[in-house]
């Protein structure tokens, strides 16, 4: 189950949740947050859908198909917060994963300053797993992060926010290689993947959230779920369409092969 704003460019948001869960072999039910206006180069509305419209999705649909896991991107209000907060209560759903979307690509924000204080105090001590890039450990935690030690501290960080797993993306970190660290009470373990010189990473940490929840989902362990769904997302940059006149959209098809009859 996603919990998520569409994106009508189809890279990112619950259009690049869909084409990961789909193209990992994993059935995908939404809830859709908010509906952007968007292409490559740019957010250029947002509307959202009342609270209420999103608690009934969620409660609705996995009242009849139970899900196995739930994947949370952009929620932009308190109003919201509250309302999936209510709902993840009664569906009593344990394994939930959240990607703190807080700013599109382009820097348009996709969340509200109430809203993150809110997700802060009551949504991190409900969730398995969270998934922030540097800018929304960042904000998170206070923590002014600019290299791997930075990165472990806020993570510890968000563990004492209630946060039992936290991955930190370290795609924003100007180093040679891309560090992302997972951690929890047991251990840290740091995934080093080659840094790909591209402007088409549109809907990276959507795709990447939702590959590890599709993993997840089908009964891998968390943390390698997490090394999967690094993996996936590293070949779906590398092998980016090259589309847009911004920032282009990935790859999520990298992992399939069409069959003959198809072709
Ligand atoms: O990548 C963050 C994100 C999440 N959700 C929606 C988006 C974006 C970025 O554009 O549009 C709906």
């Amino acid at each position: 189950m996603i919990i998520a704003g569409s994106d009508s460019s189809g890279g990112a948001g619950i259009q690049a949740d869909i084409k990961t869960a789909t193209c990992l072999g994993v059935y995908a039910m939404t809830a859709v947050t908010a509906v952007t206006v968007q292409n490559t180069t740019g957010v250029k509305s947002v509307v959202p859908i009342p609270a209420n419209e999103i608690y009934n999705q969620i409660v609705e649909t996995s009242s009849d198909i139970k899900p196995n896991v739930i994947k949370i991107g952009m929620l932009h209000s308190t109003n919201v917060i509250n309302k999936v907060f209510k709902s993840l209560n009664e569906i009593k759903i344990k394994k939930i994963i959240l990607d703190p979307v807080m700013v599109a690509k382009g820097g348009s924000k996709l969340i509200s300053n109430q809203a993150v204080e809110l997700m802060k105090k009551k949504l991190l001590k409900k969730i398995t797993l969270i998934t922030p890039n540097l800018p929304e450990a960042e904000i998170l935690t206070g923590i002014k992060i600019k290299n791997k030690e930075d990165m472990i501290f806020a993570a510890t960080k968000l563990m004492k926010l209630g946060v039992p797993n936290v991955l930190i993306k370290g795609g924003h970190l100007k180093s040679k290689k891309v560090y992302d660290i997972f951690i929890n009470k047991n251990e840290i373990k740091i995934f080093s993947s080659k840094r790909l010189n591209t402007n088409n990473t549109h809907g990276t940490g959507c795709t990447l959230s939702t590959a590890i929840t599709s993993f997840y989902s089908c009964g891998k362990p968390l943390k390698k779920s997490c090394e999967l769904g690094i993996k996936y997302v590293n070949s779906a940059i590398l092998t980016n369409p090259k589309i847009g006149k911004g920032h282009g959209p990935i790859n999520h098809l990298n992992s399939i092969e069409l069959k003959r009859k198809y072709k």
